[in-house]
């Protein structure tokens, strides 16, 4: 597809960009499957490059918004959303929708706006903080590598690569996806940030603590098939390694049978599978029921974000024959790990552990009934389950609606008398 300027004042030219969006929406609506390529720098032709590129980026994002699959463009030349100002990003979408009114056009605005602005110098002006530290974040949420080398090393006079990581890096890598999330950051600029995350760790890897001697244990690590999220898997790699374990790190988008086939040739002591994408979590789910038919019973580690503890604790341990973990970060992966070496998985413990909880069962399905029986006699709560008892509602649609609510006691203040303060102490006192 191509669009055509809506910067050259013709009347017939005003409305272009908009017809284009339109043209998306529709054969993204009518021809299902079908992907759109759009030579996008045609839209801002006639004005200056700073104009263009912030035209051209605003446009992007609509373009994206209507359902355009990919797009032919100078990646260099397109500002993320959340860089651009705001008054400008308002009035080129003025622009691009054609928002005239009587003594507006957006057009004339927007020209004014960039008249004489270079672009090396708006990007010269950039605020960049001072802190070093705070210099480290706003790198990872720009990609801004170069320097970045620089920056850690003075950071590290002060903080333990570690803690920049996990506390000036990841926070910066929050904002990333906070801001792709809302549709402000597009793709490249994500990957840009990735690299960064990368390059930053790769540097400060070296300089951190190792602890040396034998292996403590030997775990293969992937990304499931279909995913090419690595960053948190490869800190996990990292501090697993640091402290002492051999990690085999299979990459992104391992299917199970290579994870399997490598598990096979290495005897690990647990699997480790990383994901980020909600359909990687059932892909996760998937693989223990492969791992099933094939008899494995290896620990399984598993992490990402979109994992929930319930989700893997609850419904994939019902699932897995073997010992199955959740891992929030990479600290809890190492704690895992320690556990399972500690002989937590084996079948002999956690037989064991069933056996306790099903002594406990009975203590505490006591304590539920007391609980419910004591919630019964309670006006208007006769029928409700108490908290923790089988009973209890799962469905929003169960709650019972017919309920007499006790009126609840007026807890606020009380005047019980209004009167002299002053004068009613020093009455007081000469009456003692
Ligand atoms: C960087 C990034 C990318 C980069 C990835 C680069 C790379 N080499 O990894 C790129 C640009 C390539 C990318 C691509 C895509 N991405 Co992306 N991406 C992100 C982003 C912004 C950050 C992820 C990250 O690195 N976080 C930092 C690391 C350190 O955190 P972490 O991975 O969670 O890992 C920690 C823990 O979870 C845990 N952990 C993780 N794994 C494991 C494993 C074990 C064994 C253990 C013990 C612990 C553990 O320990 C880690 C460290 O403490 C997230 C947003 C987010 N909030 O997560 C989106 C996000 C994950 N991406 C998303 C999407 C949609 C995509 C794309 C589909 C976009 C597209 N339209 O093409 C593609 C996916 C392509 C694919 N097939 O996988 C969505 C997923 C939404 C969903 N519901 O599925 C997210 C959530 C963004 C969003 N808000 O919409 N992405």
């Amino acid at each position: 597809m191509l669009t055509f300027t809506i910067c050259t004042g013709n009347e017939d030219d005003r409305r272009l960009g908009l017809e284009t969006l339109e043209g998306i929406r529709r054969v993204r609506a009518e021809l299902p499957g079908v992907g759109l390529i759009l030579g996008l720098s045609n839209i801002s032709f006639c004005l200056n490059p700073a104009a263009r590129h912030v035209l051209n980026s605003v446009y992007l994002h609509h373009a994206s918004e209507a359902g355009l699959t990919a797009a032919i463009l100078h990646s260099g030349r397109i500002e993320p959303l959340h860089r651009i100002d705001p008054k400008a990003r308002a009035v080129a979408e003025d622009l691009i929708f054609d928002r005239r009114r009587e003594g507006y056009d957006p057009l004339q605005e927007y020209l004014r706006l960039f008249e004489g602005v270079d672009v090396a110098k708006k990007k010269a002006r950039r605020e960049v903080p001072e802190d070093v530290f705070a210099r480290l974040k706003w790198r990872i949420v720009e990609g801004e590598k170069p320097g970045l080398t620089d920056d850690l090393q003075l950071a590290m006079a002060s903080k333990k690569p570690l803690e920049i990581i996990n506390v000036d890096l990841l926070a910066g890598m929050a904002v990333v996806g906070d801001l792709f999330g809302r549709g402000e950051m597009q793709l490249p600029f994500v990957l840009q940030s990735a690299e960064t995350m990368k390059a930053a760790v790769a540097f400060l890897e070296p300089h951190m603590e190792r602890v040396e001697g034998e292996s403590r244990g030997k775990i293969v690590l992937a990304t499931v098939r279909g995913d090419v999220h690595d960053i948190g898997k490869n800190l996990v790699d990292i501090i697993l390694t640091n402290n002492g374990y051999s990690v085999f790190n299979l990459g992104i988008k391992q299917p199970i049978q290579h994870i399997l086939d490598v598990s096979r040739e290495h005897r690990p002591d647990a699997i480790g599978m990383s994901g980020l994408l909600v359909k990687s979590t059932v892909i996760m789910r998937e693989n223990l029921e492969e791992m099933n038919r094939r008899g494995v019973t290896t620990p399984v580690i598993l992490g990402g974000a979109a994992l929930t503890r319930a989700y893997v604790e609850e419904d994939c341990r019902r699932i897995y024959q073997g010992a199955l973990y959740y891992a929030k970060d990479a600290f809890e992966g190492l704690s895992t790990m320690a556990r399972i070496m500690e002989g937590e998985a084996t079948p002999a413990a956690r037989e064991k552990k069933k056996e306790a909880a099903a002594v406990e069962a009975p203590k505490l399905a006591k304590v539920v009934a007391l609980a419910g029986a004591v919630a019964d006699a309670v006006p208007g709560r006769a029928g409700r389950p108490a908290p923790g008892s089988s009973r209890s509602w799962s469905k929003k649609s169960e709650i019972p609606r017919d309920i007499e609510y006790p009126e609840a006691p007026f807890l606020g203040p009380v005047v019980v008398w209004e009167g002299d303060l002053d004068g009613a102490l020093v009455g007081g006192g000469r009456a003692g």
